[in-house]
């Protein structure tokens, strides 16, 4: 039965954050393990810039109907899940982000009327935020509850998750991933085209909305930069970007802060860093801390939420309370500063990304997990066997 190949759909947001990163590259890996994978989304997710064997990209359409003052995108999205769930007999559905995802998934298995599987990946702020939200709280409740699997992205998520909706289901951790092979060098960026030889490079990437902090970037890379002559790269865009900017003008840092904006092929960038900063407010996993991690680049960020899973304190980065700017300031100096810390932190960062969030480990963990979704009769029986 574990080499039944499955015909898997697919949705995540298309257009930004690493929750549609994981879910494409995940796609991707279980496309190449044989399995048929569906992409249901509103445009073609970035990071799928080619659709390889076995892998098909499914469009859902929005009506501008000018009656709706609000294009109930849900609703289309459902629509759009059932025809692929009946035109190409989908096993299963996995949603990243409860919503609308889940809500939609569960209106398209109810109109095909199938034995499809719901799975639902939760990956931060679909909780940490719209779950306490009064209008959202009770349907990413049903949603859950109605799905037949719930994976969350790290322990502290699983934790924010009982704590603001009750132990109403179990949830299963499946870490965010790295393919290793893809954080070498190819010379795409050179140092030189952003530093001076004798500076270092900071880098920031995220998508500057307020639970980021990204004003405290900017402080703490002004402290270090007193210290250490440095630049600072900016990757990403969002509604905080204006104040950056403005912060950065009164520091009067523009000669040593880079804005990017959106890069769709980040990987490079890491590799001409010396240090990432992530001092977020909020963070149920941090997905850039690990790709920095994968390229030998320490993290100095917050400690919060799911961030301490993946940097170990003192040894692959350092974690302070958030908006400790003086403490993080400190530490990135420490860290640039010491001789033979950074390679320390390095060396420890490659091997823990290896030896923990190695993509082909756990993609086999989702595998797994769907396996066992679409037998639950057999994991009864196992389950009832191990009970004896
Ligand atoms: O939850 C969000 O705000 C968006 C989401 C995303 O699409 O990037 O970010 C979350 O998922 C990522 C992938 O699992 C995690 O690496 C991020 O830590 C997480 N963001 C937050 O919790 C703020």
């Amino acid at each position: 039965m574990s080499n039944q190949k499955l015909k898997i759909g697919i949705t995540c947001y298309p257009s930004l954050g690493g929750s549609g990163v994981v879910a494409t590259e995940l796609g991707l890996m279980l496309a190449k393990r044989g399995h048929e994978i569906h992409f249901i989304s509103s445009s073609l997710p970035f990071r799928l810039n080619r659709l390889p064997k076995n892998v098909f990209f499914h469009e859902v359409e929005v009506s501008d109907y000018y009656v709706f003052r609000y294009p109930p995108y849900g609703l289309s999205l459902a629509s759009k899940m059932a025809s692929v769930v009946k035109d190409f007999s989908l096993d299963l559905l996995h949603v990243h982000y409860t919503v609308p995802h889940t809500t939609s998934a569960l209106l398209a298995k109810q109109m095909v009327n199938t034995n499809l599987k719901v799975i639902t990946t939760l990956h931060g702020t679909d909780i940490t935020v719209l779950a306490q939200e009064n209008s959202f709280k009770d349907i990413i409740q049903y949603s859950l509850m109605n799905s037949d699997a719930v994976t969350a992205v790290s322990n502290d998520l699983i934790l924010q998750t009982h704590r603001l909706l009750g132990e109403i289901i179990p949830i299963e951790r499946i870490y965010n991933f790295v393919d290793a092979n893809d954080f070498m060098p190819r010379g795409a960026f050179s140092r030189i085209d952003f530093a001076d030889p004798h500076e270092k490079i900071l880098i920031h990437i995220s998508n500057f909305r307020p639970v980021k902090r990204t004003e405290d970037v900017i402080d703490i890379f002004s402290k270090v930069n007193k210290i250490i002559p440095s630049k600072l790269i900016l990757i990403g865009d969002g509604p905080d970007l204006p104040k950056v900017n403005e912060k950065v003008r009164i520091l009067a840092l523009e000669d040593k802060v880079k804005f990017l904006g959106k890069q769709d092929q980040v990987t490079e960038l890491y590799l001409i860093a010396d240090l990432l900063l992530l001092p977020s407010e909020k963070e149920s996993f941090g997905l850039v801390a690990l790709e920095a991690m994968a390229s030998g680049v320490p993290t100095v960020g917050s400690d919060t939420g799911g961030i301490p899973e993946v940097i170990k304190h003192g040894k692959t980065g350092y974690l302070s309370p958030i908006g400790d700017v003086e403490g993080m300031a400190n530490q990135a100096i420490q860290i640039l500063n010491t001789t033979g810390l950074h390679e320390r932190f390095k060396q420890a960062g490659i091997e823990r990304a290896r030896s923990y969030f190695d993509s082909g480990h756990i993609v086999a963990q989702y595998e797994r997990l769907y396996y066992r979704v679409m037998n639950p009769d057999k994991q009864l029986q196992k389950l009832e066997s191990e009970a004896y």
